[in-house]
């Protein structure tokens, strides 16, 4: 860039790319501090997860109460869901309601994707570019771009070659779709296909839906929120975000502090049964203490969840396809499901086994498995997101020395709180990132408590006039090492997910969440701070 050019890039303090949750919130607590900020939002408007992921069916899996923000007690007083666990459209209604009511479309740059964010060794602060040719200055950049928003669509030969609709499930057109008389594909059964699949099926010509691992889904029992429930909740915020921010996900459900067998078979089957029959993730997060770390108290889980899909599916064949045999359950997302299994009763759906015939290709007219051709109107990738690290990686993020953030990373994700990477000075991560709890969590809750302690950090600089930040590679290495240590002993490891980097052919097979949970995960940031920041040098 000439100079002429870098005289007129405009300078902020600080520059937030993402309008999400946690974009959105960072906004309003540094405009609190007196900051000059902007926000870059490749969307037409805000939401981020919820602006993207709105194909049928899309909804919370977390209960709706717990979820909104909690920063803002008139915010939680005028707001009031519809039901336990919203739909997408209602979420973004919320969302955009947040930024009118603080203000917040002001400061946010829209239709404009970030292609390159380089720091600037002589200036000591940070040069982003976007991809219509734009370019922004600012001394603390804050990536809010989230942990699931990288879309992965498998590289299957001939995918160019369809004629008819294709998306993936996150580039979900903006406009009503009509499958009523159309035959058409779903690729994967993960939590996204699982709301899809059993939404779409309600009206559609045809169905198909290739499967390469069954899941262990649990009904999710939503309903709406009466007048009486509203009251209640109202009343009970403080004691339902007190129980959040106890629990290990952040959510309302936590573990039980037994192990599995510690009670007989009946007691365990009797508690089984009240929390399958509960709404919500408490049959998983709200399971055994020894569920994740062993494999006999997992396994009584496992064969009780294995019998309710059985008891589902009228046709012993496709039951057995979709019952999961080949990992311990809750290793992997347990998606939540509204008459996911019925789905597969219908003449009109059927399903197909990839692993006993994979697809070889996608032809003009639909695709090949190794057994069949078949013909669609419309094909749909539910496959996924390069999680944690894929939207770092699809921007050019360069540090010191121009080094690459991709490459850096390319090893193994390498980060200090999940919130900082060294050689990336005056760069914060926000949410769902690697190695911090975002990634694995009641994501606001957490997105809260990663604003909340960044905008902290910030305010602590100026304060004292420092105008860099950088962590100590010490500080990174004893993080990278903590990592680990809360995934060891678990039996995430021994499963194909995307916790661990294994859905994207190529990325390193690592640990790519937080596995001590939002209590510890805390805990350590406070104690940084409280200890001035230990681990980062300012200047
Ligand atoms: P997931 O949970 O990663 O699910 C992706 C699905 O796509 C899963 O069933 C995969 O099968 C399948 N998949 C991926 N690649 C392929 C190929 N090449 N061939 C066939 N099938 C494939 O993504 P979701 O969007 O459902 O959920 C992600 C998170 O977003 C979720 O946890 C929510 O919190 C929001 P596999 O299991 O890998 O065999």
């Amino acid at each position: 860039m000439s100079q002429e050019q870098s005289a007129a890039t405009p300078e902020y303090e600080v520059a937030i790319i993402g309008a999400g949750i946690a974009g959105l919130y960072l906004l309003h607590r540094l405009r609190g501090l007196g900051c000059r900020v902007l926000v870059l939002e490749a969307g037409t408007d805000v939401g981020g997860t919820w602006y993207w992921n709105r194909y049928p069916g899309a909804r919370f899996d977390s209960e709706s109460w717990s979820y909104g923000y909690s920063f803002s007690p008139e915010l939680l007083d005028e707001w009031q869901w519809s039901e336990h666990f919203a739909a997408q459209p209602e979420t973004l209604r919320y969302l955009q309601h947040v930024a009118r009511k603080f203000d917040l479309y002001r400061d946010i740059r829209f239709e404009t994707r970030v292609a390159a964010a380089h720091y600037d060794d002589a200036r000591g602060d940070w040069l982003v570019r976007t991809e219509d040719g734009g370019a922004v200055r600012a001394a603390i950049l804050v990536t809010a771009i989230g942990g699931l928003t990288e879309p992965y669509v498998p590289n299957i030969p001939g995918r160019e070659d369809f004629q008819g609709e294709s998306w993936h499930t996150a580039r979900w057109p903006h406009r009503p779709v009509d499958f009523s008389d159309k035959r058409v594909a779903v690729i994967g059964t993960g939590a996204t296909a699982v709301q899809l699949i059993t939404e779409i099926s309600k009206n559609i010509g045809h169905l198909t839906v290739f499967q390469r691992t069954a899941n262990y889904c649990k009904p999710l029992r939503n309903a709406p929120i009466t007048a009486a429930e509203q009251a209640d909740i109202r009343a009970r915020y403080p004691e339902i975000f007190a129980l959040c921010r106890q629990s290990f996900g952040a959510f309302i459900h936590d573990f039980d502090p037994r192990s599995a067998f510690d009670l007989d078979d009946a007691e365990r089957r009797a508690l089984y049964e009240r929390l399958w029959a509960e709404p919500g993730f408490g049959f998983w997060l709200g399971g055994f203490r020894d569920l994740l770390t062993d494999r006999a108290a997992n396994e009584t889980a496992a064969a009780f969840v294995r019998e309710k899909i059985r008891e589902r599916v009228k046709d012993p064949a496709v039951a057995a396809l979709l019952t999961p045999t080949d990992h311990a359950f809750g290793t992997k997302r347990v998606p939540l499901e509204s008459g996911y299994y019925e789905a597969f009763n219908r003449d009109n759906v059927r399903l197909i086994d990839l692993r006993a015939t994979p697809i070889e290709r996608i032809t003009a007219t639909g695709l090949r498995t190794t057994d069949a051709e078949f013909d669609f109107d419309a094909i749909i990738f539910a496959t996924g997101f390069d999680a944690a690290t894929g939207a770092h990686r699809r921007i050019d993020i360069r540090g010191e020395g121009g080094q690459s953030l991709a490459e850096k990373w390319a090893a193994a994700p390498r980060t200090y709180l999940g919130m900082q990477s060294v050689g990336f000075p005056n760069m914060f991560i926000v949410g769902g990132g690697p190695q911090n709890a975002a990634s694995f969590c009641n994501v606001p809750r957490c997105l809260e408590q990663n604003v909340e302690w960044v905008s902290d950090a910030i305010a602590y600089m100026r304060e004292r006039g420092y105008r860099s930040i950088a962590a100590t590679p010490e500080a990174e290495e004893a993080w990278v090492r903590h990592v680990a240590d809360t995934v060891a002993g678990t039996l995430f490891p021994e499963t194909e997910s995307w916790f661990m980097g294994a859905n994207v052919p190529g990325k390193v097979r690592v640990f790519q969440l937080y596995g001590g949970g939002l209590r510890l995960f805390r805990e350590k940031c406070d104690e940084v701070a409280a200890n001035g920041y230990s681990g980062f040098v300012f200047r």
